[in-house]
């Protein structure tokens, strides 16, 4: 616990510990989760707001409501520092006091254990390191709506991190207007530096929550910038949009069938926001098979019987998108919870394997 609470004006005379607030809070162990630890707000006195460092790469973002209870997940056995942050009455950066906890982690996940790669693999990122690798990956950039109405702005890096072998993307608020720019989050392409034709991929993801979440994980044509979109292929390996939890969707979208004429299909997936899953699609000459954690999980095919560019462009290079979008012509059909965020999408690995 922490002092503060105890200081009088003439015992202390650290410039931190004025006794005007105090920085201060409690965790605990989920009683259903050892490996889920859920944080008490117990700060006092005249404070703007605070925020949690969790210590395991996750952070709270500011929070005006004293009474909101933080919860973060921990899937590695360990000690963790987690610290809040709390601002006071001038709302400046010198005047914030922190208080930091030693979270004890007992035991790992098994859920959170990565598989190895099967025989095959062609190339994959398992996110390992410290730093998304810029040798795969470009962020795109921009609050443009990206064609379809989305309010967040996707930033040069800043929403996306390595952590425990897995990269973070975390949606953000920054204001709470529900207009473009209201959020922050990231898209990553591996275009022109990873591109393939042909293969099994595989990713596993944890998925974000809430209304108004629209992460996907999917592929585009590499001859996008020439021929444009639809005629360049898109692969929609998993689609999921928060206001219909545990329903995860792969679409295919050609000249023939595009937008809301996409051609795909969807499945129940009840943990699909608590748990890892893998998101696979086999992409032969003749087809593309989505499926889910298991190669007969099958969630939809696409095979043309007769094959030309209006309905198989999916002859050529593709690369990959993995983006967090919030809003937008499907994400935003029930509007923004504003209340949900921040909200990260998990990917442990992105791997192509040979057929
Ligand atoms: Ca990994």
């Amino acid at each position: 616990m922490a002092i503060f609470t105890f200081c009088t004006l003439s015992s202390c005379s650290e410039k931190n510990e004025s006794p005007s607030y105090t920085a201060d809070f409690d965790w605990a162990i989920d009683s259903e989760n050892p490996n889920q630890v859920n944080f008490t707000n117990k700060s006092e006195g005249e404070y703007l707001y605070f925020e949690w460092d969790y210590g395991n790469g996750e952070e709270s973002g500011t929070q005006t409501d004293k009474t909101y209870q933080g919860t973060s997940f921990y899937p590695n056995k360990g000690q963790y520092s987690a610290t809040i942050k709390v601002w006071g009455p001038t709302n400046t950066n010198e005047d914030t006091k922190t208080y930091t906890e030693t979270i004890t982690i007992s035991e790992d996940d098994e859920d959170y254990i990565s598989p190895e790669p099967e025989e095959g693999l062609i190339w994959s990122d398992e996110f390992n390191g410290t730093s998304v690798d810029l040798a795969n990956w470009e962020f795109e950039t921009g609050a443009g709506g990206w064609g379809n109405q989305e309010l967040q702005n996707y930033t040069d890096g800043d929403n996306a991190h390595i952590s425990n072998g897995r990269l973070i993307i975390t949606a953000k608020k920054v204001d709470d207007n529900k207009t473009a720019g209201s959020y922050t989050s990231s898209r990553m392409v591996t275009k022109g530096l990873q591109e393939f034709t042909y293969g099994r991929m595989e990713i596993r993801a944890k998925l974000p929550e809430g209304t108004g979440m629209w992460p996907a994980i999917w592929m585009l044509g590499a001859n996008i910038s020439e021929v444009s979109w639809p005629a360049c292929g898109e692969i929609d390996i998993m689609e999921y949009v928060g206001y219909q939890p545990n329903i995860v969707h792969s679409t295919v979208h050609t000249p023939s069938g595009y937008a809301g004429n996409g051609n795909g299909n969807k499945i129940t997936l009840d943990t699909a926001e608590e748990e890892f899953h893998t998101y696979g699609v086999i992409w032969t000459e003749e087809s593309l098979t989505f499926y889910v954690d298991t190669q007969d999980n099958v969630v939809h095919t696409y095979a043309p019987a007769v094959k030309n560019s209006n309905n198989w462009p999916f002859n050529k290079p593709h690369f990959f998108i993995l983006n967090v979008a919030v809003g937008g012509s499907w994400g935003g059909v029930n509007g923004v919870d504003n209340s949900i965020f921040p909200q990260t999408m998990e990917v442990d690995y992105v791997r192509v394997y040979e057929l």
